[in-house]
């Protein structure tokens, strides 16, 4: 008897890496492994309508399990339609495994060949090329192993005639997870704390910012430890956001999307301290949200200069938990501190509303501020939370109470037209029909065929437009810059009919008060449903209206 072919070892290798759930959509290129894939025991595989969806579905699927997302494309134009969804990626540090196929490597002439490498490489994402029978396993191993040690995309070509060909020599596959080096957390050096030290028992007005790295390093007792011995408040990045939302102390997102209050005691501080956050672009409002504060950053991998600015003014590299609890243990020699933690602070960031500005709202509309507070009531704070990008992104940001392993938001390529994806992946995980997505029209329907996907795989979830019939991110930037907004402007699709027309439960929302009893009819039935809520496209956040003090575009 022959060796099996070789896509059946391949499909054998994913599985060992621990592979249970993938998104796919065939091709000549991928179709002989996916259905191995889909052969192998306990093995979920979910059949989408594009590829970039296959993509954001896998990168859901991480944000929900922590685990590699994987998905499978076939060669050629399944490649060239994935570039934003890897690039996507590769800004979020997600990692993820993509099964490309390639052109054939023994044919003349193929109407799809690709010069793949380079197109991927540009997206931040690595190509691994499998050419070779003899060390098929090996690449396997590799693509795996930069997607988790290096969190980010890695795609495998495979040229799909060497597929088809017997296995050479069949033997072990050894999984990428068993050479991840094992290292420890990183301490602090004790000359740089001491510094650190000296300056928080100096400062009056400190605020500490968490990230992702905290969130990974379990760092968060620790901080708020260090936080209320030092008086200072407590804020997060947006990945981060909703991890210290139970403190009276905790100012939210530190940010473009700070809350008015947030700002406020930001500009205030004399001392900043980033905890496993990079201190992007983004987190310090382009250098403008704490302009007067000192900066120190407590990070696995510091970096001097990011995106473009210096990110801080004393670096101490250390794991996000060691840090912190380093940090509280020296700083308790010099004796606890009120900072800036009084009894009227709290009771002031109690009652702050995020954006109190006031516009007039066209009748048959609603102040997307006041949705997304129902919303907030409505829905579990157990929920997972998938949130859309555009400008309607602004406003759930202040959602309360929601832990941040169940937020998910990936939006660091800026890239609108994901989150459907993300929601399914993070649904397709959870498999317990408590996903809500909360999207715009026009992010929404850029991928609306995935609704096909919900259906004809049953998942439920609900799905909240904040539908202001316009690319509202243009249209409030057109208007600051005095310009005709009319191509920004699509008119507000009925989103009811259209889930109604995929087999789904649809309805459009005129009135809050309708929420309340729209969420026990969802709760009582198995399928995803669409809430078409009709928004105002008066309310211009309170980023765009900064821009333009800023000068648009120029930060
Ligand atoms: C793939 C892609 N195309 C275009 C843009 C430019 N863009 C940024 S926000 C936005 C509007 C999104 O509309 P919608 O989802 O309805 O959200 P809104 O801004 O109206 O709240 C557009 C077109 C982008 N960021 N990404
Ligand atoms: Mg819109």
């Amino acid at each position: 008897m022959s060796n099996p072919p070789i896509y059946e070892m391949l499909a054998q290798a994913f599985a060992r890496e621990g592979v249970d759930t993938l998104f796919s959509l065939m091709g000549d290129g991928n179709m002989h492994w996916a259905t191995a894939m889909s052969k192998i025991d306990g093995m979920r595989v979910f059949h989408v309508r594009h590829e970039h969806c296959a993509c954001g579905m896998a990168m859901g699927y991480h944000s929900a399990t922590g685990k590699v997302g994987v998905a499978t494309v076939t060669c050629g134009p399944g490649v060239t339609q994935i570039t934003t969804a890897l690039t996507t990626a590769s800004r979020a540090g997600v990692p993820l495994v993509v099964f490309a196929g390639e052109g054939p490597i023994n044919a003349r002439w193929y109407n799809q060949a690709l010069d793949q490498a380079p197109l991927v490489t540009a997206t931040g994402a690595q190509y691994v090329r499998a050419h070779s029978a003899a060390r098929m396993y090996d690449s396997v191993r590799e693509a795996f192993y930069v997607a988790r040690h290096e969190r980010r995309p890695a795609v495998l070509g495979v040229p799909y005639d060497l597929q088809k060909q017997p296995v050479p020599s069949p033997s072990e596959y050894v999984s990428s997870s068993s050479l991840i080096p094992e290292t420890g957390r990183t301490p602090p050096n004790s000359e740089i704390l001491r510094r650190l030290v000296e300056r928080l028992d100096a400062a009056q007005r400190p605020i500490i910012i968490a990230g992702r790295g905290a969130l990974r390093s379990g760092a968060q007792a620790a901080i708020e430890a260090l936080a209320r011995a030092s008086g200072a408040l407590l804020a997060t990045t947006l990945p981060a956001r909703g991890m210290f939302d139970h403190d009276p102390f905790s100012i939210g997102v530190a940010g473009g999307f700070s809350s008015e209050i947030a700002r406020e005691l930001f500009a205030e501080s004399d001392l900043v301290i980033a905890i496993g956050a990079s201190l992007t672009h983004h987190t310090v409002d382009g250098g403008a949200l704490f302009s007067r504060a000192f900066v120190a950053q407590i990070d696995e991998r510091p970096r001097g200069l990011k995106d473009g600015l210096p990110a801080a003014d004393l670096f101490v590299r250390a794991d996000a938990k060691a840090g912190a609890e380093a940090l509280a243990r020296e700083l308790a020699r010099y004796g606890t501190k009120t900072g800036f933690r009084s009894p009227e602070l709290a009771q002031r960031i109690a009652l702050a509303a995020p954006d109190t500005a006031l516009f007039a709202i066209e009748p048959g509309t609603l102040d997307p501020r006041h949705v997304v507070a129902e919303l907030d009531r409505v829905i579990p704070k157990d929920w997972e939370m998938v949130s859309g990008s555009g400008h309607q992104a602004y406003f759930q940001t202040h959602m309360r109470g929601r832990r941040p392993e169940q937020f998910h938001v990936m939006r660091e390529f800026g890239a609108i037209g994901n989150s459907i994806s993300i929601a399914i992946g993070v649904a397709a995980a959870k498999n317990n029909g408590r996903v809500a997505l909360i999207e715009g029209d026009g992010g929404l329907i850029m991928h609306i065929q995935e609704l096909e996907t919900l259906k004809r795989h049953g998942i439920r979830m609900l799905i909240c437009v904040l539908n202001d019939g316009a690319y509202g991110a243009e249209v409030h930037k057109l208007r600051q810059d005095g310009l005709d907004d009319s191509g920004a402007i699509l008119g507000r699709a009925d989103f009811g009919a259209i889930a109604r027309g995929f087999g789904l439960r649809g309805t459009t929302v005129g009135d809050l008060s309708q929420f309340k009893s729209l969420m026990r009819e969802f709760d009582a039935q198995g399928t995803a449903e669409i809430w078409n809520v009709p928004i105002s496209d008066q309310v211009t956040s309170p980023t765009i209206r900064r821009l333009k003090a800023k000068g648009h575009g120029v930060t």
